[in-house]
């Protein structure tokens, strides 16, 4: 049965706003009617599709505002869009303010939407330890037909955190495997004045504190005393400027390419050897599964998330967050022994193709949908 299904995300750079437009895409090839409410057209969705329409949220300033009213006019058009469109589902990512702007929307109209949301981290891992939000982010995570969470460890968290016992299902992100493969262009590493003899290190984030570029750094500098390697940085943000500082002082300039916000990667990661994720805070590493998919063994710290998309020992290594020493010998082994690097990189697109495949998330969305509609 095809559905009418809202979507809000952020619509910026980032996991949740990507995972939020692959979904609406691959729901839309599947026959439903889907409607992405938001402040701007979500990263990735470029293309048009008949049934993808793009409902702009407007907030008007008024001198009587302190602040413009984002999460209001959110709650305005989504009640617009589920009374004109008759909406089976809204599905928003985050729960605050998204699930608390549905939660309005509902009580707004005489349309009995189901408010679907899913749980990606910052409103848990920040918001939920803030004593003015949290009883807000528990109230959009109990005011909704069904919850979802991208990890076990972030169903965990949301639970003892908010001390909530309404069940959270984890449903794992995804990639499209037509746009994350193996693509290998020696014309990359030729642009980027790599030689063929050297080995690449890769890292994306948006720079938050929070991702720990600095270890990243740090542990590139331990490898090159004794490797022919250079470091892939890809991304902007807050940190930049440290990070910099940091390649300098540690005179790796000359070794280290900043690449920037980059729209097509798949090309940039199949050229490299090793991705690194040492964040202090990630419920799942899109990144990760975007790397591994494209035959790169991933190493990552060993919190959040992490240790559910790398499986230690067999498609890369989860280490200790913050423990360069122990990070920077699973990268060197990876570095130093091709047959070892192999045979991880085909793990690593095996267990992405396994568990974490469009098509198989998809149909879990689907799932829940039906339960959220059957009042289970
Ligand atoms: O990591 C970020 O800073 C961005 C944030 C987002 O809103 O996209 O990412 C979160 O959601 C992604 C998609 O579910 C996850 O892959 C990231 O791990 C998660 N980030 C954190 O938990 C810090």
């Amino acid at each position: 049965m095809s559905l009418k299904i809202g979507i809000t995300c952020y619509p910026t750079v980032g996991g949740s706003g990507v995972v939020a437009a692959e979904l609406g895409k691959a729901l839309a090839e599947k026959g439903h009617d889907i409607h992405f409410i938001s402040s701007a057209l979500p990263y990735r969705l470029d293309d048009f599709t008949a049934n993808i329409a793009f409902h702009q949220v407007e907030v008007n300033q008024y001198s009587v505002f302190q602040y413009p009213p984002y999460d209001l006019a959110l709650a305005n058009k989504m009640a617009e869009v589920i009374k004109r469109e008759k909406l089976d589902i809204l599905h928003v990512h985050y729960a605050v303010p998204h699930a608390i702007s549905a939660f309005l929307a509902k009580e707004m109209v005489a349309h009995d939407v189901k408010i679907v949301t899913t749980l990606h981290g910052t409103d848990i891992t920040v918001l939920g330890y803030d004593p003015s939000l949290s009883d807000m982010v528990r109230f959009g995570i109990q005011k909704s037909d069904c919850v979802t969470a991208v990890s076990d460890d972030l169903v965990r968290q949301t639970k003892t955190l908010l001390n909530i016992d309404d069940h959270i299902a984890t449903v794992y992100n995804f990639i499209d495997h037509a746009v994350y493969h193996p693509k290998k262009s020696a014309k990359i590493r030729a642009d980027l004045r790599i030689s063929e003899s050297a080995k690449i290190l890769v890292h994306v984030s948006n720079f938050r504190k929070v991702k720990r570029v600095e270890d990243v750094v740090k542990v590139f500098h331990r490898i090159r005393r004794t490797n022919d390697v250079v470091l892939l940085l890809i991304g902007e943000g807050p940190e930049m400027p440290v990070i910099e500082k940091l390649v300098n002082d540690l005179g790796v300039t000359d070794h280290v390419r900043f690449l920037g916000n980059q729209k097509q990667v798949a090309e940039l990661l199949s050229i490299s050897d090793v991705k690194l994720l040492l964040s202090e805070k990630e419920s799942f590493g899109l990144v990760l599964l975007e790397a591994m998919a494209c035959g790169v063994p991933a190493v990552g710290s060993n919190i959040g998330g992490i240790p559910e998309v790398i499986e230690d020992g067999v498609s890369g290594y989860v280490r200790p967050l913050g423990d360069i020493d122990a990070i920077a010998a699973a990268v060197d082994g990876l570095l130093k022994d091709d047959a070892l690097r192999n045979r991880m990189a085909e793990a690593a697109k095996k267990r992405v193709f396994n568990y974490f495949h469009q098509d198989r998330i998809v149909s879990d969305y689907e799932a829940v949908y039906r339960k959220a509609l059957n009042g289970q």
